[in-house]
């Protein structure tokens, strides 16, 4: 089929014979949202700038939304050949819709360089004209560099042809081009001053070289819903391949700008092909995992708004000879519009008998699913047995016959001197400590919880790790041991038995750095991170970021001592010890909660705990009040209910405490301050409420259940605001983590007041994660999901597009004005597939209240 359609495509091209170009499509126009649409063509102009959080997002710009994909993005005036992230990216202070004009005007500014150009994007039929203006010339430093780029998914073009100038050529699979060695002096600055790259002493940076340059190119003429024409007169086009530099730089597209000139410098003739007719197939949501028989069954169906939802759907029975029979027809009821597609659903809660199933809606089958009373009985399995203890730092982790990595860090950690961050840190004029700048703080290599796809440790996920995992070893002593944990050996083996509950272990290796910080800082740092950025984006094993030796700056850079004990090379990690006293009451809680439960497990290490909360709590407490009301709580009123600082601590640390102490004082504190803060905020604080209950007596419970009613009006209203029922996030990282708090709560509301919590909340928030979602129904946690779970996600070994099973990712990534996305094919983007420590215990905790709920 695809060898056709490139034979087809390459001879209407070259030989105008068997023509089979295209049919006609609809000229694009500025649509209500301020962007140009055609059937199958969406080109956004800056609906999402560079503003993100972390640079060049790969989500900004000028972007493509091409039958349903965003293939293409990063259209705007750079000053690299081949941006990676951390490369500067333009502000622009302006944006202006011409909807007489059809076109949109955008300024641009470096103000590292005081660099302003504009770009203005104007229909022109089916295609767009892309012009950029000079008002001034091109700095000096900059002529030959800033270019105007167009960025090209790599796995959905990859293996696809394209044509320069009626050259064939071929998108490569993988990164073999060529580049040029260039003096640092050449290179743009980067974020802050930071350095991508290790120049191995040579003062050169790496300059990719163009794959093929011309003045008309086509992409993809060989996948009509791939396939674009771009042509310029006024300037030259190179194609350039940016994982030369790095594994998620995309394919680039750019023109230089000329040196010395003004006025409109180049144009850009842009045709996104229109596949006439196209609608974009049905995308029907339901739960990977599938269904234990009682629950609610209702699949979702997203709609192309040019589709006509169906009347009727089905579902059909794998039977044990192998047939497929129908049992169940049903009306599709539809839902109506959210952003851009059509919503209807499909409600098949009757058919409840055991067994392997497909929905057929129309002409499409979805992949099979099982309804069982079993089918949650694994869902945390994954996360538990294989996520979770890869990232365990400052450990060898090994699974059969793979180490995942080797020890990392044995170097230890420095005081970080006073400095700026490239992972949203920084340190202060101040150390707080006892430390110089550069001085090794003993101890800390001990431990902890890599924090995501990076390998730093942040103190604050990690103090909520081993708060998500107490708090399930409290409420379901779950005994599961597949894990062996030597904390004497640092060694970790996957599926090997060890006698001990592995949920103990892992308490105990994310409290032993928490306490090393709390012993040897005297506070809670705010992460034990990279000092220098070109390893912060390391891809690979975690023990190869340092070399594992002791930095002396009397060496020369990549020099070792004479004793092999330490080495020139500036990687060793820094402690950046800004003291934060919500971080220190957090511990004190964190700290608390497991000392109760290392008690007879650990008592040495319990102990620790015990007397680190009592006296972080009490420092803080008297260094809040000292601060006075500056000091705004910032994590929320769950965290820091306001008013109640004069009265010291806070309400889940003062429970915590009571729990683990007995003593009558936190409690009376406890209860002074619930009712305030459900009074002020009911969603965020009921969940606190209801982790007293066990330790507390009837009338508490029933002092609650106005307030569950009105938690319940909440879960009500968010079912209706979207065809799926959750909270939906638009933020710049995609909303799994809020769907599992809200399934998570709903579920222990309901094993708390199943009179007026129904199941069907928490069922919801599982479907959601388990594949009833927009853009497509993949389960969104690796492994988990028995049919179709996602398959690439941003772990550390998102380089070989891959996944460490159990992950839970971000999932839908909004893009402004009305776009959700989740790419399968390409993990590179955190916003969507990205797992945390502290979101995968969080999705720990839901799978094991949710199973004891489905269980019910
Ligand atoms: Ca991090
Ligand atoms: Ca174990
Ligand atoms: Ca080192």
């Amino acid at each position: 089929m695809r060898k056709s359609l490139l034979l087809i495509g390459l001879a209407a091209l070259s030989l105008a014979a068997c023509d089979k170009a295209p049919q006609e499509a609809a000229d694009l126009k500025l649509n209500d949202l301020g962007y140009f649409e055609t059937r199958g063509v969406n080109v956004l102009v800056f609906s999402n700038t560079f503003s993100g959080g972390f640079n060049d997002e790969k989500n900004s710009g000028i972007e493509i939304i091409h039958h349903g994909v965003r293939t293409v993005q990063g259209g705007a005036v750079r000053l690299n050949k081949t941006p990676e992230q951390w490369d500067l990216v333009p502000a622009s202070p302006s944006r202006t819709v011409d909807t007489l004009n059809n076109s949109i005007e955008v300024t641009m500014r470096y103000t590292d360089y005081e660099f302003d150009s504009r770009v203005v994007v104007t229909a022109k039929g089916k295609a767009v004209e892309i012009a950029v203006y000079l008002d001034n010339p091109v700095p000096e430093f900059l002529a030959g560099k800033a270019g105007f780029n167009l960025e090209f998914l790599p796995s959905q073009y990859w293996g696809k042809t394209y044509l320069m100038d009626g050259r064939p050529n071929r998108f490569p699979r993988y990164a073999v081009s060529e580049t040029q060695a260039v003096s640092n002096d050449e290179k743009p600055r980067q974020f802050k001053g930071f350095r991508t790259y290790d120049d191995r002493g040579t003062g050169q940076f790496v300059d990719p070289l163009p794959l093929e340059s011309g003045h008309s190119i086509i992409v993809a003429p060989d996948a009509p819903e791939r396939m674009i024409k771009i042509s310029s007169d006024d300037a030259v086009l190179e194609l350039y391949d940016g994982r030369m530099l790095a594994q998620n730089g995309w394919f680039v597209l750019r023109s230089v700008l000329p040196a010395g000139k003004t006025g409109k410098v180049v144009t850009w003739l842009v045709e996104p092909n229109s596949v006439s007719g196209w609608i974009r197939e049905p995308n029907i949501g339901f739960s990977q995992v599938g269904y234990v028989p009682s629950q609610p069954k209702v699949a979702v169906i997203e709609l192309d708004k040019n589709d006509k939802p169906l009347e009727k759907a089905s579902i059909y029975r794998i039977e044990d000879n192998g047939n497929e029979k129908c049992v169940f027809t049903g009306p599709v009821s539809v839902w109506g519009e959210y952003y851009k597609y059509n919503y209807a659903k499909f409600d098949f809660t009757d058919v409840s008998e055991p067994g392997v199933y497909y929905i057929k809606y129309g002409d499409y089958e979805t992949g099979n699913f099982i309804i069982d009373k079993t089918v949650y009985k694994w869902i945390t399995d994954a996360t538990s047995d294989v996520w979770i203890p890869i990232h365990m730092n400052h450990m060898i982790v090994n699974e059969g016959y793979r180490i995942w990595h080797g020890e990392p860090f044995k170097e230890g950690y420095l005081q970080a001197p006073q400095s700026d961050h490239f992972d949203l840190h920084s340190q202060g004029a101040q150390t707080n400590t006892k430390y110089k700048p550069y001085e090794l703080i003993p101890g800390l290599n001990v431990g902890g919880y890599f924090d995501a796809g990076d390998f730093d440790i942040e103190t604050g996920s990690n103090i909520s790790v081993v708060q998500n995992m107490v708090a399930a070893w409290e409420l379901f002593h779950p005994m599961r041991d597949e894990t062996f944990v030597s904390e004497e050996q640092r060694y970790v083996d996957l599926h090997r038995p060890d006698g001990k509950p592995d949920l103990l272990q892992y308490i105990e290796h994310g409290v032993l750095n928490l306490l090393a910080q709390a012993e040897n800082i005297g506070f809670m740092s705010q992460t034990l991170s990279n000092s220098v950025l070109d390893n912060y984006h390391h891809l690979g094993d975690a023990a190869a970021i340092t070399d594992g030796l002791h930095y002396d700056p009397s060496l020369p850079k990549y020099v070792k001592s004479a004793d092999g004990k330490r080495s020139g090379t500036p990687d060793d990690m820094w402690a950046f010890t800004n003291r934060n006293l919500n971080s220190d009451i957090n511990a004190a809680n964190m700290f608390a909660a497991a000392s109760r439960v290392l008690k007879g497990y650990n008592d040495n290490l319990s102990a620790r705990c015990l007397k680190q909360s009592k006296r972080l709590q009490e420092e803080a407490t008297k260094l809040m009040s000292q601060r006075g009301a500056g000091m705004r709580g910032r994590q929320g009123g769950q965290n820091f209910g306001g008013g109640n600082r004069g009265g010291g601590g806070n309400l889940a640390t003062n429970l915590q405490l009571y729990v683990a102490t007995g003593e009558k004082s936190y409690i009376e504190q406890f209860e002074q301050q619930i009712w305030q803060a459900l009074d002020r905020n009911v969603n965020n604080t009921i969940r606190t409420a209801m982790d007293a209950i066990p330790h507390m007596d009837v009338a508490y419970k029933e002092r609650l259940r106005p307030y569950v009613e009105k938690y319940k009006d909440y879960l009500e209203q968010v079912t209706n605001n979207n065809p799926y029922g959750v909270p939906i996030g638009e933020g710049n990282w995609a909303g799994s983590g809020a769907v599992v708090t809200y399934g998570t709560t709903a579920a222990f509301a309901n094993l708390y007041f199943p009179d007026i919590i129904d199941k069907k909340y928490a069922y919801n928030a599982a479907a959601f994660m388990f594949g009833c979602h927009p853009y497509h129904n993949y389960s969104l946690v690796a492994a988990v999901g028995a049919a179709r779970p996602k398959q690439v996600f941003y772990g550390n070994n998102r380089a070989d597009f891959s996944f460490i099973p159990g992950n839970v990712a971000p999932g839908l990534l909004f893009r402004r004005p009305d776009h959700f996305e989740n790419f399968d094919d390409w993990p590179f983007l955190w916003g969507q597939n990205e797992g945390t420590i502290a979101g995968n215990t969080s999705y720990y905790i839901f799978g094991e209240a949710f199973k004891q709920m489905a269980a019910k």
